[in-house]
């Protein structure tokens, strides 16, 4: 095993080396993510200061608005993942279509992500992540991100929290880097991730309760009854890593209002699902397994529950 405070550059190296045909594609890959994600981390970390900065700072000389952070994240992922020349295709949650970059031609790799979830939640100082999700390309279109998350290549999040962490898998095992600031390199701190078995805590938004179905409703109740704890922040990320490491049930169901749920799909469910299954935990969509699902669209919505393994399979068979 990888020893802890390896540095994320050296890993990515000597996983390449485990596999014989590597070209170094794939570690040029995730080092474009690694690179993006840290000028992020330095942005959101200065997030409370935009107003201040702004003013000397960061406002352009012809006088446009500081750019909003989550915009610039977004900017920030497709500069580096272009730049790298490994993608042929990529979808972002803020942008409506796919994109080709023109140096990723030959790319053998697409990419979905989410540059900033929970981005409403900057204001108020919570923590925020960077989403993101490989496939193999396939022919070079659009349809190679409609893949089955089973599919992946590798999967991960950023989590800009109390400190900033990348966890992420390539589907043999998960394993977490803390960044550390002073030197501006992510060190292994979590290797080889795995969620409990059954945990105490289940996330949920439960102010939605009144437009749920009856099963769901007297499901949640029952965790009241059994002394589980309620941990919901409203920023997937964050509410994910707690219940990677803690254990538990994250869910966000389908309900009247939104009978797909909230959450997306290519960047948010899938990845978060095939962290959460390589950790040895479980996810579903109520109907099947999260990383079953064929997406038909870019954006398209599942329901998610995800967690420990024996807690979402109790909570998925009461629901069916
Ligand atoms: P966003 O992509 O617009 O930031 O929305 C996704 C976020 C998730 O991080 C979080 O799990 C969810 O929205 C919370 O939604 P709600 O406020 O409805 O509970
Ligand atoms: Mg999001």
């Amino acid at each position: 095993m990888a020893k802890i405070g390896m540095d994320l550059n050296r890993f990515i190296l000597e996983e390449e080396r485990k596999h014989k045909s590597a070209s170094g594609s794939f570690s040029l890959a995730l080092t474009a993510i690694e690179s993006a994600s840290k000028i992020v981390s330095a942005k959101v970390s200065k997030a409370g200061l935009s107003n201040i900065l702004g003013a000397a700072d960061e406002v352009n000389i012809s006088g446009d608005d500081v750019q909003k952070l989550d915009v610039l994240a977004n900017n920030l992922m497709i500069q580096h993942l272009s730049d790298s020349g490994q993608f042929c295709a990529m979808a972002s949650e803020e942008l409506e279509e796919a994109i080709f970059p023109e140096k990723g031609k030959d790319g053998r790799y697409v990419i979905a992500f989410d540059p900033l979830d929970g981005s409403s939640n900057i204001n108020v100082n919570v923590s925020i992540g960077t989403i993101f999700s490989i496939h193999k390309r396939v022919n070079g279109t659009a349809d190679d991100l409609m893949q089955q998350g089973r599919k992946q290549v590798a999967a991960g999040y950023v989590i800009y929290g109390s400190s900033t962490m990348l966890v992420y898998t390539t589907g043999n095992g998960v394993n977490g880097f803390t960044l550390d600031p002073s030197v501006g390199m992510y060190l292994l701190s979590h290797p080889d991730m795995k969620v409990p078995e059954k945990g105490k805590i289940y996330s949920i938004n439960e102010a939605y309760a009144n437009k749920w179905d009856d099963k769901l409703v007297a499901y949640i109740k029952g965790y009241k009854d059994k002394g589980y704890s309620l941990r919901y922040i409203g920023s997937m990320v964050s509410d994910v890593h707690r219940t990677l490491i803690k254990g538990g049930v994250f869910a966000y169901p389908a309900d009247k209002k939104n009978p797909d749920g909230k959450l997306r799909y290519l960047y948010e469910a899938s990845p978060m699902a095939f962290i959460i299954e390589n950790a040895g935990g479980a996810s579903s969509t109520g109907a099947e397994d999260t990383l079953d699902v064929k997406p038909e669209e870019l954006h398209q919505r599942v329901p998610v529950f995800l967690g420990s393994k024996i807690d979402v399979e109790e909570m998925v068979k009461a629901l069916k």
